[in-house]
């Protein structure tokens, strides 16, 4: 298990690598060129000097999150196929500079919905929240509400030139169902997949955030059957999926545990984002971010560390979203603190696991 921290790159960051290198146990950065366009070839000189910055401050660049996916790739449109060639050539030079893992995902129009990004709890501290009562039913309401609580800052998968087109995108996704989204996933995988093994990449997908269908949108990366069905469509250790404890189990009725411990054992498990959540309001849709410590969310961190330990994960791990904690603004989710905590606390219930089973 290697400990890493997101990080957007200096342009688009106020938090320091040389800040995040003072975090005990903080082995890696998982970075991203937030600047090019999905369906564009990275750079190699940019990937280099990313890769260069982040050494100079003593951690690795092992994992890319994210290669963001063209929507003509996803609509299944002719033009993909020049897409699915700029991707390829991307992770090929992503492989140059020993980068292991690509982080992805593979959802219509949206990376993530919440309804709140400055939920406030009883401490004081604020998060993110999801309430579905909040959620408008126009899309484009639900930019408005993003893009006026980022506290400025470009949020992942919300490139505001992409969504300034939502009404055409929706428009263009509007015969594309589950069945159809699948099999452009398909297409998509066994396209690029002999390319990562050639080049020893594991392509690692990121489940649908929330895991069910919004917006009327298709959904295809929300339960154990569907990661099941990823794996086998092309069946590959390059294949692989971003673990997201907080995603996952945001359907109550995943068993986050399960299907760590089962994919684990399958070894298509290279990254995983590790968060807690806690449920509110009964309805089995509502929750906030919680901070990652067991008794503050509604999972067990010790059990999902344990079934990612007992079952030989060996892959990257972050904490995912933190809170806004001792006055710090920022983009929302990805402060330095409430992050830093998780990761520390993360370290410590693996090294006890650890120690417990060499004992
Ligand atoms: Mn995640």
């Amino acid at each position: 298990m290697e400990m890493t921290f997101r990080w957007y790159g200096a342009n688009e960051e106020k938090i320091k690598l040389s800040e995040i290198r003072q975090i005990p146990g903080m082995k890696g950065i998982v970075g991203t060129l937030m600047d090019i366009p999905a369906g564009e070839v990275w750079p190699k000189d940019r990937i280099k000097a990313l890769k260069e910055e982040i050494e100079a401050n003593g951690m690795t660049l092992k994992v890319i999150e994210s290669v963001n996916i063209h929507d003509d790739i996803k609509i299944g449109l002719p033009t993909r196929d020049q897409y699915i060639e700029n991707y390829k050539q991307t992770i090929r030079n992503l492989a140059e500079f020993g980068i292991e893992v690509i982080c992805y995902n593979f959802m219509p129009v949206f990376d993530w919905v919440k309804s709140d990004l400055d939920y406030k709890l009883a401490d004081g501290s604020s998060t993110l929240a999801y309430i579905a009562k909040d959620i408008p039913e126009d899309p484009e309401e639900i930019i408005k509400k993003v893009e006026g609580s980022s506290n400025d800052f470009e949020l992942p998968g919300w490139e505001p030139e992409r969504l300034a087109q939502v009404k055409q995108l929706f428009e263009a996704y509007k015969d594309v169902d589950e069945a159809k989204l699948r099999e452009n996933f398909a297409y998509f995988l066994k396209a690029i997949i002999p390319t990562c093994e050639e080049v020893g990449i594991k392509m690692a997908v990121h489940p649908d955030d929330p895991p069910y269908s919004i917006f009327g949108l298709p959904r295809v990366v929300k339960n154990r059957d569907d990661l099941d069905w990823i794996c086998n469509v092309v069946d590959s250790p390059s294949n692989g999926i971003t673990l997201c404890t907080g995603s996952i189990a945001e359907r109550p009725d995943n068993d986050v545990y399960e299907i760590l411990a089962e994919f684990c054992k399958r070894d298509r498990i290279p990254f995983a984002h590790v968060r807690n959540i806690k449920y509110i309001n009964d309805n089995g849709l509502d929750f906030y971010e919680a901070p990652h410590k067991s008794e503050y969310g509604s999972l067990d961190m010790y059990k999902v560390l344990k079934a990612m330990y007992d079952n030989g994960f060996d892959g990257y791990i972050r904490p995912d979203h933190g809170r806004m904690i001792w006055g710090e603004t920022g983009r929302p989710g990805y402060g330095l603190y409430d992050r830093a905590l998780g990761a520390v606390y993360l370290n410590g219930l693996w090294e006890a696991l650890e120690k417990a089973d060499k004992k």
